[in-house]
C-alpha cells in the first residue's frame, strides 16, 4: 500500500540562503499537496547569483549510495524533477537513476538549469552544456529559459527574437526527445514591456503562449518557482495551457509582492507572502494558441 499523495523525487541543490532550488521547490510543491523527496546534488551556503565566496559542497561522490538505498527500499515516484546539477558526472548518475526508477505513467521533468541573461552560472561549465543536450532526451517535459535554450541549441544570443524562430527552436528541442518543451523569459521583439513563456506539445502539434509583464528586476530562483508550479499543476491533472497560466501568474504575483519593497534582489522573491495563492483556482486565463 502506498501513501495517497503524489510523490516527486526532486534532484536539485540545497542553497542555504537566497531562495532558489530546493528552498523554493519544497514549499511550492508541498503547498500543492505533493510529497517532495529531495535527492540533493550539492549543498551551498547561498545560490551562486550575486553572492561572492559561497561554500559549495559537491555531493557527486555520495549520490550512487543515496540512490542505492532508495532502490533497496523499493520507493516509487510519480514524477522525477531534475534541476541544478553539481558536476558533469552527475548527469550520468542521474540518467541512470531516471532509467532505473522509470515506471508507467510517471512524469519526468528536466529543468536544464545552466544560466540566465545570456551567460552561464559560475558553477556551470561548457562540458555540462554538452552533456545537458543529451540528458534532456530523457524528459517528458523540459523548461529551459531563453538563455538555456540558446545554449542547448547552440544559437547566438540576441536581445529579441521572432515568434516563428522560437517555434522552430521548440520544435528542435522536442526532436531531441521530450514531448513538451517550454521556453521561459522569451524577449518580445515588438515590445520591451513584455516577455513570454512559449510552449510546444509535439504530441498534438500545438504551440501555446502566455505573456508576462516585464518588471525590471532579476530575482534569482524564479525559474525554479515556475518549473515547480508547472510540475504541481500537471500532477494535479491541469492541461498544459492552464499549467502555464498558473505558473506565470504565480511568479508574476511573487515578483509584484517583492518589487515594491527595498531589499537586495539576490535574496529572491518574498515567496512566503504568496504561497497561499497556490491553493486558489485560476480565475482568468490569458493563454493564446499560436
Ligand atoms: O535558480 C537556479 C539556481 C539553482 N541552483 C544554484 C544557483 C541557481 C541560480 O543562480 O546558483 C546553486
Amino acid at each position: 500500500m502506498r501513501s495517497p499523495n503524489p510523490r516527486v523525487a526532486a534532484v536539485h541543490d540545497l542553497s542555504g540562503f537566497g531562495r532558489a532550488s530546493l528552498t523554493v521547490i519544497i514549499p511550492i510543491l508541498s503547498t500543492m499537496g505533493i510529497q517532495v523527496c529531495p535527492l540533493p546534488t550539492a549543498v551551498l551556503s547561498t545560490h551562486t547569483g550575486g553572492f561572492d565566496g559561497y561554500k559549495f559542497i559537491d555531493l557527486t561522490d555520495h549520490l550512487e549510495e543515496y540512490i542505492r538505498h532508495w532502490t533497496s527500499l523499493g520507493i516509487e515516484f510519480d514524477c522525477i524533477y531534475s534541476g541544478f546539477l553539481g558536476s558533469p558526472r552527475q548527469i550520468d548518475i542521474i540518467s541512470g537513476f531516471i532509467e532505473s526508477f522509470r515506471r508507467p505513467g510517471q512524469l519526468v521533468v528536466i529543468d536544464p538549469v545552466m544560466g540566465d541573461d545570456g551567460g552561464l552560472y559560475s558553477a556551470v561549465n561548457t562540458r555540462m552544456v554538452h552533456q545537458m543536450r543529451r540528458y534532456i532526451g530523457l524528459a517528458d517535459i523540459i523548461t529551459p529559459n531563453y538563455t538555456e535554450a540558446v545554449y542547448l541549441l547552440d544559437k547566438p544570443y540576441k536581445d529579441s527574437v521572432d515568434e516563428e524562430e522560437i517555434k522552430e527552436w521548440l520544435f528542435l528541442l522536442t526532436e531531441q526527445g521530450p514531448d513538451i518543451a517550454i521556453i521561459t523569459s522569451v524577449p518580445d521583439c515588438k515590445s520591451r514591456k513584455t516577455t513570454s513563456v512559449i510552449a510546444y506539445n509535439s504530441g498534438d502539434g500545438r504551440f501555446w503562449k502566455v505573456k508576462c509583464d516585464y518588471i525590471p528586476a532579476g530575482f534569482p530562483g524564479t525559474g525554479d518557482g515556475f518549473a515547480s508550479v508547472m510540475v504541481g499543476s500537471i500532477m494535479q491533472r491541469d492541461s498544459l495551457p492552464i499549467a502555464l497560466d498558473r505558473a506565470v501568474q504565480f511568479i508574476s504575483s511573487a515578483i509584484r509582492a517583492s518589487y515594491g519593497h527595498r531589499y537586495p534582489e539576490r535574496e529572491g522573491v518574498l515567496l512566503e507572502r504568496v504561497l497561499g495563492n497556490l491553493k486558489m483556482p485560476v480565475l482568468t486565463c490569458t493563454y493564446e494558441i499560436l
